[in-house]
């Protein structure tokens, strides 16, 4: 009832979120630490990120057998459910994860169509004080954020932008009835993961689709298609060491980085390997060789390789150099996965707009405008990405010991201990934060492993009569200086991506996910526990012990 909706309630855990990580963590608090737990979600059903991004051709870019709860979620669940297509599409993930939400009896503490607006720390107390948009207010020792990497859109501030007589889309919101695109001419701004899975798609339906590209992306073969009962019986039988190999490798993929250098093998050599990667599909090329992330003259020879497909399957060789990128190192932005992209440009219906050359000056009502003149359109699709990792962070209106906001903390870029915890938030966790492997990883494997790393924590606090849990200066500093020096080893500090936040006008620059390897980052997080939480200062019934 709406009384009891704005009633004041206390718990032990708010987790905010109820994409994949806020439903296994509110699992593993509630079913595995028995603590009350409340889940506020701001999308009318469970799914985060799978919700919200309805955009015709939304799939998923890591393989659907791997992005999936593993067994420690439940073995049962894996013999259950069977994946259609080896990269799950949208719908099909969503269903999954209400079939995770329903199997596992969790919406009965969720609040959906609840945004958290703001949360203070009481030191007094020792308790979060969570505010929600329908004026609720709970109080919790411990806040969990579980509200995804990519869950705020950026819509550019293009003069004029409301203007638009059509109807305008991001891709990030897409309306659940769909949008029908027959007979219009639609402007797809945009051509990051998201603007390679639609494009193709809406161009098969509308009239006319133009698209703006400011920057063309090292797209590689998606290599979809549909799984086959004996590769899902190979896999279910195969699970065990499946997930085994997710949680040591770099990437969270059952498969690693070769242990090779790109130029120490002969050219023709090179180009077999990349072929026989790009035969296969899907990231593997990006684990061809050891350095291509590390070293510019490698780098160059899968981004020549890339360059080369699109001049293959691209008819008109001017269209074909538009699409090719040299402005920034392979895999320094993320790669989109394509099924038929490229071929689409040679579609008698598709134009290709170099909005690096001539920028979107304006909105019109009637469409879209450059330095090259006005594009008439019906609609106008948004694929122009997210402020990711601290956009919805921020959003929470989160604030600390003595008042101090999140915002202003990390005015300059985010301050993290392991991207989990930060100094002057005592008892906060966030899942997949900035500086935790997060995008640079399979996703799934890493929520798993913070959610687990969550949960045996407060089971420790539980045992041990501690209240409160609070990283220390030194361990953030040490942290940073870590986080630093191994993006500052990469080539990705390089390009202008979302990543490094470039995409966010006045966004502090610097590497948001961590990049040393998802392996190496669980064994620190593994160590840090073993030493009794080395790094963070526990607080006993008022007495403090700092490790
Ligand atoms: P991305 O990867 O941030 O892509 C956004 C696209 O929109 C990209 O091509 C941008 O060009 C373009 N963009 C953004 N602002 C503008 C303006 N003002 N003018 C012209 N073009 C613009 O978002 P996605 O949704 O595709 O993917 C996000 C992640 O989701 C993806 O990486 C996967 O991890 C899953 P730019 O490259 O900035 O020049």
């Amino acid at each position: 009832t709406s009384t009891d909706r704005t009633a004041d309630q206390t718990v032990d855990a708010v987790v905010v979120g109820a994409g994949f990580s806020g439903l296994y963590m509110l699992h593993r608090l509630r079913d595995g630490l028995g603590l009350s737990t409340q889940v506020f979600e701001a999308g009318d059903d469970v799914g985060g990120t799978w919700y919200w991004n309805r955009y015709p051709g939304a799939r998923c870019d890591s393989e659907s057998y791997f992005y999936s709860f593993s067994d420690r979620l439940s073995t049962d669940l894996l013999e259950e459910w069977t994946w259609s297509e080896r990269f799950a599409g949208q719908p099909e993930i969503l269903r999954y994860l209400q079939h995770v939400a329903d199997r596992f009896d969790l919406r009965r503490d969720i609040r959906f169509g609840t945004r958290v607006v703001g949360a203070a720390w009481d030191d007094d107390a020792g308790r979060w004080t969570v505010e929600t948009d329908d004026g609720g207010r709970v109080t919790a020792r411990f806040l969990i954020t579980a509200v995804g990497c990519l869950s705020t859109t950026n819509l550019p501030d293009f003069p004029g932008r409301d203007s638009f007589r059509g109807d305008s889309h991001h891709t990030g919101t897409w309306p659940h009835e769909g949008v029908d695109f027959t007979g219009k001419r639609v402007a797809v701004i945009g051509t990051g993961a998201t603007g390679v899975q639609l494009i193709p798609e809406v161009a098969q339906q509308a009239a006319h689709v133009t698209v703006f590209q400011r920057t063309p992306n090292y797209d590689i073969a998606g290599g979809n298609h549909a799984v086959t009962p004996e590769f899902d019986r190979r896999i279910k039988d195969d699970y065990r060491a499946i997930w085994a190999r997710t949680r040591e490798t770099a990437f969270g993929f059952p498969y690693d980085v070769a242990d090779r250098t790109a130029l120490s093998v002969p050219d023709d050599e090179r180009r077999e390997i990349f072929e026989a990667a790009w035969a296969q599909g899907g990231f593997r090329l990006g684990t061809t060789f050891n350095d291509l992330l590390l070293d510019e003259d490698a780098n160059e020879t899968a981004a020549e390789f890339l360059r080369g497909k699109i001049r293959e399957r691209v008819d008109d060789p001017g269209i074909a150099e538009m699409l090719a990128p040299s402005d920034h190192p392979f895999f320094t932005k993320r790669p989109p996965l394509e099924n038929g992209y490229y071929e689409t440009f040679n579609r008698e219906n598709v134009t290709l707009i170099d909005a690096r050359r001539t920028p979107i000056e304006a909105i019109t009502p009637a469409g879209v405008r450059t330095a090259d003149g006005e594009y008439e359109v019906d609609s106008i699709v948004y694929a122009t990405g997210f402020d990711a990792m601290t956009g919805t962070l921020f959003r929470l209106g989160i604030t600390g010991r003595d008042g101090v906001a999140l915002t202003e903390k990390w005015a300059e870029g985010p301050r993290s201990y392991l991207g989990i915890a930060t100094h002057d938030f005592p008892n906060l966790f966030m899942l997949t934060g900035p500086q935790s492997p997060s995008v640079m990883s399979n996703m799934v494997v890493s929520i798993e492993q913070h959610v687990d790393w969550v949960a045996d924590c407060l089971r420790h606090l539980g045992e041990q009569g501690v209240e409160r849990i609070e990283a220390t200066v030194e361990a953030e500093d040490a942290w940073i200086a870590h986080h630093d020096e191994v993006s500052a080893a990469t080539l990705l500090p390089r390009a202008n991506s979302w990543w490094v936040g470039a995409n966010i006008p006045g966004k502090p620059r610097s590497l948001y996910p961590y990049v040393g390897g998802v392996g190496t980052y669980r064994g620190i997080c593994d160590d840090v526990a073993a030493k009794g939480y080395e790094g963070f200062a526990l607080t006993r019934s008022g007495v403090r012990s700092g490790v």
